[in-house]
């Protein structure tokens, strides 16, 4: 197999389906195969030996790389516009394994407030018992981000928009910021996805998703994929990736290429459901406050059209009632699933704070703005007018019981 020619693809739609694509020069399958194999022959003892010193080019064992494997990853390298990819078996494999190869003992790491639960709780709990230093810091703030940088500074991390309650952080800003102290920038873009959002056009050095949201969009794979420079992604996979071992599975990413051909109109609908789905819980008498970037109330309305090509599909809203309410409505559901994860097919709605935030102590949720009647939709691809439905139904129901209740 060699690599099919690099064509410069201008528009998202076709980059999607063709950047980054190897052919298959043996038979010309349309779609990739998949090398289903742990290990990888060698012709003789002298090549097996060259290739283990990286003086011949090719595969040697599947941890070490993989055909099907590195498909994605260069497909993933043309969509976030930079020189390489590395895959991992898990969104967590890919921000663990990539903030430690920027990472040691007594370095310090400026870290968003808000963050995915898993990625909050490895930096405060796991890095500081491991002598990473980290101060966590409100990124809408510059002075605040500026103040937290220290002479051991190596690295700072955020996500844009923030899970859960998409707080929008102005990526030029920080990548400036990161460039002024010599810090290692590295933005994870799950919520946006290459469609939507390329934090390296604007200086980011390292972007990180977890490739069992949007990217597969499927519901039925769990992924990491980082994306940076050649010399940081090699640094990657020599290090952290290769002897930490978080690498992803042949089959996984066969179905995550399968995924991307479909992601910019699998996006384009989230996001077109999302708007109205907005729209109509901030018009509700029920609904408190809504969160997305795209209603002119939010605090990431300037930014969008400046770094994102659209709000997203993932919103969060508030109810007008107390815990109990809020458990009440998501009971009352009857379409949208129960569940953490988003980017599927199917609308998922989830509370945070007892659940994807719940590796954040009280103080810490309020410190991050997450509040315990907070409640995360990430809109599917079904009908808006059914997901709508099912939302205004379950928002009646619990009117009534209030009322009730009184
Ligand atoms: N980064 C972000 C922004 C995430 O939302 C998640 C998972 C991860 C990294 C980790 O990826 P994973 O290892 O799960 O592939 N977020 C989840 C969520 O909000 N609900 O369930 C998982």
């Amino acid at each position: 197999m060699a690599d099919s020619k690099h064509t410069n693809f201008k528009h998202i739609e076709t980059k999607t389906i063709h950047a980054g694509k190897i052919r298959d020069e043996q038979f010309g399958a349309l779609s990739t195969p998949i090398y289903q194999t742990s290990t990888f022959t060698f012709e003789n003892v002298q090549q097996g030996a060259n290739r283990f010193m990286g003086e011949e080019a090719g595969y040697i064992y599947g941890r070490l790389g993989n055909p099907t494997v590195r498909e994605l990853e260069q497909r993933m390298a043309a969509l976030e516009s930079t020189e390489d990819a590395a895959a991992f078996g898990s969104g967590m494999g890919a921000v663990s394994a990539t903030l430690l190869a920027n990472l040691k003992n007594g370095d310090h790491l400026v870290a968003s407030s808000a963050l995915y639960g898993c990625s909050f709780s490895l930096i405060n709990h796991i890095f500081a018992d491991y002598g990473i230093e980290a101060t966590f810091v409100d990124m809408t703030d510059e002075k605040a981000v500026r103040n937290a940088i220290k002479p051991n500074s190596k690295a700072i991390f955020f996500e844009t928009p923030i899970n859960p309650n998409l707080v929008v952080i102005d990526l030029q800003m920080v990548a400036d910021i990161a460039k002024e102290h010599n810090l290692v920038s590295i933005c994870d873009n799950t919520f946006m996805s290459p469609a939507l959002q390329n934090p390296a056009e604007f200086g980011i050095d390292l972007i990180v998703h977890s490739a069992t949201k949007y990217l597969n969009g499927h519901g039925d794979v769990i992924a990491g994929i980082t994306c940076g420079s050649a010399e940081q992604i090699e640094n990657i996979k020599l290090t952290t990736l290769k002897d930490m071992g978080a690498v992803m599975s042949p089959n996984d990413a066969w179905l995550i290429i399968r995924g991307l051909k479909t992601l910019s109109v699998r996006i384009e609908r989230h996001c077109k459901n999302a708007q109205t789905v907005a729209e109509f819980l901030q018009a509700h008498p029920r609904i408190k406050k809504v969160d997305y970037p795209g209603l002119p109330s939010h605090q990431g309305y300037p930014l969008v059209g400046k770094q994102m090509k659209a709000a997203g599909g993932i919103l969060a809203f508030e109810i007008k009632g107390n815990f109990d309410d809020a458990v009440y409505f998501m009971n009352s559901l009857k379409m949208c699933s129960i569940a953490v994860s988003l980017g599927d097919a199917e609308s998922l709605i989830q509370h945070p704070a007892s659940m994807t935030h719940s590796p954040y102590t009280e103080e810490e949720l309020k410190a991050a703005g997450i509040s315990q009647t907070l409640i995360r939709l990430s809109v599917g691809l079904e009908h808006v007018d059914d997901i709508i439905g099912d939302l205004s139904q379950a928002l009646d129901k619990m009117n009534a019981r209030i009322k009730q209740v009184g």
